[in-house]
């Protein structure tokens, strides 16, 4: 209570020239509420503290966050429209000069209509990313379908929340990333966390894991690598890449036969466990021991402890849903809630790290290639119908549904598809199979990229648009609870850019389809149109205000209208989303990554993050700090695997798969699995780990195999390639 008081009191205090905009950090799906300092005199963002009467973060933010208010008047921003003179520079930051908008956007939809008439209107693409607040991503998905009239729309979740939203939506009928809200963690008895790095990716989320353990409760942790969060648990699983199905298939084999299962709520509220028990009845601990890897007595205790634990929570992250059976790993490790009933009420529950700041609002309003605002699916003509009509289209004009990002990169290279509006992703460091992308890239007739920053992508544009930062807007986001939260404007648009729905909004009237786009209110009007478009969908948002948002610290969707407080926890009504109110148990044979190592690459790759950077690197490799902290990719190779190769501590070596290869410093560290290497991915050029990845999918996500594919490690001779 103290502690209430003390914060209350400091966080109005101000300079005499400064005032604070309450808004939330721009990274991770946590959306930790920050204040952004802002100087009254020349009215300009001048740091950041924490805000503490956010109960998600309570005053709490990572290096990231501090430093995020660095990227906004940055020397490096784009002050104006860029048009490249010279195509022949394509794939270099080298021909581009300053246009004025009249021209950038007269040159853009001329050679849209252009493309349109000689190949049809699929011919144009839309490739976008979800750190948009909701109003942009809602209007992204309008913009491509009805301002540019193409089917081909999909956006970088397809790489990130992918498989949750399969997983959960197969299981649960309902794709929101948490049953519960995070204040709920740390009063939980058991933490059953899978592939995620917390410490260094949801950092904020940790003062609550730790806490369970304060209490007396269990942390168990699924990672091949002994990340912060592993060595504190109480159960390290330290399995072999790419086998989870293996692990949670046993953990519901011990579960059963344990006798730690909820009968009633089995037959009441499930479907699917008896052919489920069948299929994890080979699940022994041996059999799974020898897939993962995994000490049998470790598996065998934390089936106990999950089993036992009063409430519980599953969680999980990319680790197991970034493989070519990501959606089979949700629905797996989410049977281990649904067989001991351990979910629908507070503390107990399944979980995801939603990853992006907007990782769920933006996967829920049509950026989707085969989805629609509302989490309406292109599946079904009743919810087409339920939109064309809310937008005022006549129905046979809404485009099909169009195939997902790494698919669409194939399709460029067939000229299927000849330009690209990109904005909000840099896919050529974030896509995997690089050398294929990089080449789709080049091999367009026109591409636009829209961004505050030049990116490694922006280098195969024609036309590269400046936009504003999520410091210069206003709009709301969804965190990673299902939590509408408000983003501020706390400082003018910066130089000549423009925010996104901007520039869409003039780009549709020039082409011709101004009327689907009166938005004079900005954001605000926007945000109105998607509470009545997301009206009777699933992810329902007509009951959202800003007003409610504010008077509330956030609103859980699904909110159904203005009375309606929202829903923190889902379920207490043990109602799932399916149409006969029960969640499905689902019996999911194992199979192996779609590659597996062998005599030529013997070694497991996985990669991902660390807690300096963030995503493609785009906006944190400029921040002097984070830069600082960590400059460039390290290879993590286990002390016995390097002694294997001769190689030593920060000698250059070569990673090769079958796909591509690159020079990276050794980092020897005993945190990880001696059959195992870890690459961060932020970095691009020839220091992306993406010219190795794996883009084999998960057939229902289309999620690419990021966590797992074969690799082989070549010792440099001395002088050769030592310098990158
Ligand atoms: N610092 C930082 N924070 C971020 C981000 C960032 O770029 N930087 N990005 C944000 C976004 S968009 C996302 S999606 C999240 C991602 O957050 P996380 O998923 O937590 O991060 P990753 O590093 O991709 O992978 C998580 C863990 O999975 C483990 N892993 C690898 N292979 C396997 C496997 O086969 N099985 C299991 N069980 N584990 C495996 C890795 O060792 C790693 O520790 O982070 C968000 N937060
Ligand atoms: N090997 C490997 N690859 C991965 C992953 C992995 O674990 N391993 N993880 C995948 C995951 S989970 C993700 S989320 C993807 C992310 O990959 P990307 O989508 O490439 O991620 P970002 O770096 O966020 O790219 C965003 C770009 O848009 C800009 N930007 C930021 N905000 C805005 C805005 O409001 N408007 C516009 N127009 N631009 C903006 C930024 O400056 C940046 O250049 O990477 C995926 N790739
Ligand atoms: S935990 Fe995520 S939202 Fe919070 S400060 Fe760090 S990057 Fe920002
Ligand atoms: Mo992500």
């Amino acid at each position: 209570m103290q502690k209430d008081k003390f914060f209350k009191e400091i966080q109005n205090k101000t300079h005499p020239n400064e005032k604070l905009v309450s808004t939330h950090c721009s990274y991770c799906g946590m959306q930790c509420g920050m204040n952004l300092r802002v100087d009254t005199t020349t009215n300009t963002i001048i740091g950041v503290e924490p805000r503490y009467d956010f109960p998600v973060n309570l005053g709490k933010m990572c290096p990231k966050g501090v430093t995020a208010y660095q990227q906004v008047n940055h020397p490096d921003r784009i002050r104006k429209p860029l048009i490249r003179r010279n195509p022949a520079l394509k794939g270099t930051l080298e021909g581009f000069e300053e246009a004025s908008w009249e021209e950038a956007l007269s040159l853009i939809v001329s050679k849209f209509k252009e493309l349109q008439g000689s190949y049809g209107k699929d011919t144009l693409s839309v490739y976008s990313g979800v750190s948009m607040t909701n109003e942009k991503c809602y209007l992204t998905g309008k913009f491509a379908r009805v301002g540019l009239q193409t089917r081909y729309i999909d956006y970088n979740g397809r790489f990130c929340m992918s498989s949750a939203a399969a997983g959960f939506n197969r299981s649960l009928g309902i794709d929101r990333g948490s049953t519960v809200p995070w204040t709920d963690l740390h009063e939980t008895d058991c933490l059953f966390i899978a592939g995620s790095n917390a410490s260094e990716c949801h950092p904020t989320s940790m003062f609550r894991i730790w806490e369970v353990q304060n209490r007396g409760g269990y942390l168990i942790v699924a990672d091949p690598r002994e990340t912060p969060l592993a060595r504190r648990a109480d159960i390290h699983l330290d399995l072999r890449p790419g086998t989870d199905l293996a692990l949670a298939n046993g953990m519901l084999h011990l579960l059963i036969k344990n006798g730690h299962i909820d009968e009633t709520f089995i037959s009441q509220h499930t479907n699917g466990f008896e052919e489920t028990k069948e299929l994890v009845a080979s699940f022994t601990p041996e059999y799974v021991s020898d897939i993962t890897g995994i000490a049998v007595e470790k598996i065998i205790r934390a089936a106990d402890i999950y089993g036992r634990a009063p409430e519980a929570i599953v969680m999980f992250c990319r680790g197991v849903e970034q493989q070519s059976k990501g959606t089979d790993n949700v629905s797996a490790y989410t049977n281990m809630a649904l067989v001991t009933g351990k979910i629908g009420r507070p503390k107990s529950g399944v979980a995801t790290f939603t990853g992006q700041g907007n990782g769920q609002g933006g996967r829920e309003h049509g950026q989707k290639a085969d989805q629609l605002p509302g989490y309406r699916k292109m599946d079904y003509p009743e919810h087409v119908q339920a939109i064309a009509d809310a937008w005022g289209i006549p129905v046979e004009e809404m485009p099909q549904k169009g195939i997902s990002a790494y698919e669409m990169f194939g399709l460029m290279l067939d000229k299927t598809i000849r330009a690209l509006y990109l904005l909000c992703s840099n896919p050529a460091v974030s896509a995997p199979n690089q050398n294929h992308v990089r080449e789709a890239l080049k091999s367009l007739d026109f591409m636009v990229c829209v961004d505050f920053y030049m990116s490694e992508s922006a280098e195969y544009a024609d036309v590269v648009l400046p936009t504003t930062t999520w410091a210069e807007d206003d709009g709301t986001t969804t965190n990673l609870e299902g939590r509408v939260i408000r983003h501020r404007q706390a400082q003018e648009w910066y130089a000549e850019s423009k925010p996104d729905w901007w520039i869409q909004i003039e780009i549709a009237k020039r082409m011709g389809r101004g009327q689907y786009f009166e938005y004079m209110k900005g954001p605000a009007d926007i945000f109105a149109e998607l509470r009545r478009v997301s009206k009777g969908g699933t992810a329902d948002y007509s009951g959202i205000t800003y007003e409610k948002i504010d008077q509330n610290n956030g609103v859980f969707w699904p909110c159904k209208d203005e009375s309606d407080p929202g829903t923190p926890h889902l379920f207490l009504d043990k109602k799932f989303y399916h149409p006969d109110g029960k969640a499905k148990i689902c019996a999911l044979p194992y199979r192996p990554p779609a590659e597996e190592p062998d005599r030529e690459y013997p070694l497991r790759l996985t990669t991902g993050r660390v807690v300096y950077h963030y995503l493609s690197g785009n906006q944190t490799r400029r921040i002097p700090f984070l830069k600082a902290m960590y400059p460039d990719p390290l290879l993590e190779v286990h002390p016995d695997t390097a002694k294997k190769y001769g190689i030593e501590h920060g000698e250059r070596v070569l990673l090769k798969t079958r796909r591509g290869e690159a020079v990276y410093q050794v980092k020897t560290i005993a945190a990880i699995r001696p059959d195992t290497v870890f690459v961060a991915y932020h970095w691009g050029k020839e220091e992306s780990i993406n010219l190795l990845t794996n883009p084999a999918l998960d057939p229902y996500s289309k999620m690419p195999e990021f966590k797992a594919c074969a690799a082989q490690i070549i010792k440099l001779e001395k002088g050769e390639r030592q310098h990158g």
